[in-house]
């Protein structure tokens, strides 16, 4: 057998060295690669995807912590990657984010992994999607994928999800012209964190001003207030990412 068909059926019973072991052949590139992509591709279709975008320090990784356990109470299975192309391999941001998250690391319905910024911002997007694939084939329920960065990276990469959340400090301050910018024009959800501070039921309004002078959509992004820290709010982003996904449908990827 070859190693792709080996990884594939390791990843098929959700063996977490396979996984593992899957991954770093996508991100390394290895010869393997195109078979490994090959033998998945005919187990997609089942993780709903959802991504989570915002400046560094929002709390997206925390945020991502409390809706692991709010998924996993539901009886689902979670599989997140962290992308950030603005960090090298073993950048802090990349050691915080498995720090903030390890609360659930050793829960076998959960799987964390950090992808490595190699390469342009296209093979960063195409590893993200095969990554997805990897999750998808393992028959997590749900696949988060946080990325940070600025502009074009978060969009590209956003792309990969049916669902796009955007997390935003209370103090919008500079944000807003990125906002304005249209970098936000991804989001199917706000979410002001950090509403445990001054300012977020500011923020909060400041959004939806912005969004109220978009042209009518059948969607209008909702604007949640959370407290990562506490689980203030999860429940209800929950049941709004629900939401969305029934209005959009069965359409996926
Ligand atoms: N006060 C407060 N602090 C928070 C909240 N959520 C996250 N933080 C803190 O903000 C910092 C950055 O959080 P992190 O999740 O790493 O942000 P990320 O860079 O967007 O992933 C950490 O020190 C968190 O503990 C919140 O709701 N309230
Ligand atoms: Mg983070």
């Amino acid at each position: 057998m070859s190693l792709a068909e080996t990884l594939a059926l390791g990843i098929a019973a959700r063996e977490r060295r396979a996984i593992a072991r899957a991954i770093s052949v996508i991100e390394n590139e290895t010869a393997e690669a195109p078979a490994l992509s090959a033998a998945l591709a005919g187990r997609r279709g089942h993780a709903r995807i959802l991504g989570v975008t915002g400046p560094p320090g929002a709390g997206k990784s925390t945020l991502v912590n409390a809706l692991i356990g709010a998924l996993l109470a539901r009886g689902r299975s979670v599989a997140v990657a962290a992308v950030d192309p603005s960090s090298p391999v073993s950048g802090g941001a990349l050691l915080g984010d498995r720090i903030r998250m390890i609360e659930h690391q050793d829960d076998e319905r959960v799987f964390i992994r950090s992808l490595a910024a190699r390469g342009h911002l296209g093979g960063l997007t195409r590893t993200t999607r095969a990554v997805v694939d990897v999750f998808d084939a393992a028959r997590f329920d749900e696949v988060i994928l946080e990325t940070v960065g600025t502009g074009q990276s978060e969009v590209e990469i956003a792309g990969v999800a049916e669902t796009r959340l955007v997390v935003c400090p209370p103090d919008l301050g500079d944000a807003v012209q990125t906002i304005k910018a249209g970098v936000y024009e991804i989001a199917d959800i706000f979410a002001v964190n950090k509403s445990d501070l001054p300012l977020a039921a500011r923020a909060a309004e400041q959004l939806r001003a912005m969004l109220a002078m978009r042209r009518p959509a059948d969607w209008t992004p909702p604007v949640l207030r959370t407290v990562a820290t506490t689980g203030e709010g999860v429940a209800e982003l929950l049941a709004d990412i629900e939401r969305h996904r029934a209005w959009r449908g069965g359409a996926r990827r």
